[in-house]
């Protein structure tokens, strides 16, 4: 069982008003088998959260990566970034589905995934600032008739908010970093207004490939000045630069499909060889699958008083403070000293965890406020 010390859950039910309007990789899947991600709602208050594919990163509100720290490490694999303890196993010239929980249609952008080699001591201890990436898949306007135009992001909504991204059959054998990532562009028209949403798993790719392309280091991938960073997307567009290197020779655009979750996987851990089961026949595109696996072993963690409906993040933001009151109501078991004490400590908890609520609730208002104003 998870351990909520009362203060993390305070964060939480705090927290909840505003993690609602952006999102987050909630897992992986391949070939039928879904590997969950690092889940940001309920991970970081555990003490002892599960091993999985998804690097660990410190964006509980859901949040972005601003060019103003495109020189930082935190551009790598998004805040205050760790390396997954687990991985998945591929096959090069296989898919990967990655599903993230929403995406808020307004935030239109490109969609770009690369990859870095681990080296042979796999993915899960290196320095992540040794990384080295190069693209594999970038979908950046898709019709900019209309603006603020149809982009990779719109696409990836349209299909049911997951991005189907082939690993590039001449990839030699080894152990990589799949750093997947949304650039929201509905700011990007300004100095420091783009929003980037770099998400990280560990993967071991196997198979017959030979190529082993360079790449740049995560915090040379973009410029607050490249000309896909800073881009006004309000106006007819004919074309777009996707930022970052270019892509690697091999590398495949699939059409987007939805993967089918045929089992709940569980990460490798360390140099073991890829199991037999991996090899399974290549059933992933169907269009029926439902993103359910993610969110079952995520959402028992979580008190269910956080999951906010999307549509009522400022409403909902005041009761929570009432749900973190009780705990300070509760009778004092300890005799009867300094009752009035109490109360006031009480009063005092009351107040501070109203006053962060607040705090809260007026982000998620004015974030909400940018969104409907840019829908
Ligand atoms: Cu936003």
């Amino acid at each position: 069982m998870p351990s909520f010390t009362s203060k993390s859950l305070l964060t939480i039910l705090a927290g909840a008003a505003s993690v609602v309007a952006h999102g987050h990789v909630t897992n992986i899947v391949i070939n039928g088998d879904s590997y969950q991600g690092y889940e940001i709602n309920s991970f970081p208050y555990m003490a002892n959260p599960p091993i999985v594919v998804g690097w660990t990163a410190s964006n509980t509100d859901n949040g972005f990566v601003a060019p103003d720290a495109f020189s930082s490490a935190d551009i790598i694999c998004h805040r205050n970034s760790a390396n997954a303890k687990g991985h998945a196993v591929v096959k090069a010239g296989d898919n990967i589905s990655i599903q993230w929980d929403t995406w808020p249609e307004s935030h239109h952008g490109p969609v770009i995934d690369y990859l870095a080699n681990c080296g042979t001591a796999g993915c899960e201890t290196l320095d992540k600032t040794a990384l080295e990436f190069f693209k594999i898949d970038e979908v950046g306007l898709i019709d900019g008739s209309a603006a603020p135009g149809k982009w990779g992001s719109d696409q990836l909504i349209e299909n049911g908010n997951s991005w189907l991204v082939q690993i590039p059959s001449n990839i030699a054998p080894g152990f990589y970093v799949l750093r997947h990532e949304i650039i929201a562009l509905h700011s990007a028209g300004q100095a420091n207004g783009a929003q980037n949403y770099p998400q990280c798993f560990n993967i071991q790719v196997t198979g017959t490939g030979t190529d082993k392309p360079a790449g740049v280091k995560g915090t040379a991938l973009y410029t607050p000045n490249d000309a896909g960073i800073l881009f006004n997307i309000y106006q007819s567009l004919t074309s777009y630069p996707v930022p970052g290197p270019a892509l690697i020779k091999g590398a495949v655009n699939v059409a987007q499909a939805r993967s089918a979750v045929a089992r709940t996987a569980t990460a490798l851990t360390g140099l073991a060889a890829a199991p037999a089961a991996t090899a399974a026949p290549a059933t992933t595109t169907s269009v029926a699958a439902a993103p359910a696996v993610a969110t079952t072993s995520a959402a028992v963690a979580v008190p269910t008083t956080t999951l906010v409906p999307s549509t009522t993040k400022a409403v909902t933001a005041a009761p929570t403070t009432t749900t973190a009151a009780p705990a300070a109501t509760k009778p004092a078991k300890g005799g009867c000293r300094g009752k009035s004490q109490k109360r006031r400590a009480a009063r005092r908890a009351a107040a501070a965890a109203a006053a962060a609520a607040a705090r809260e609730a007026a982000l998620a208002r004015r974030h909400a406020r940018d969104v409907a104003f840019l829908d």
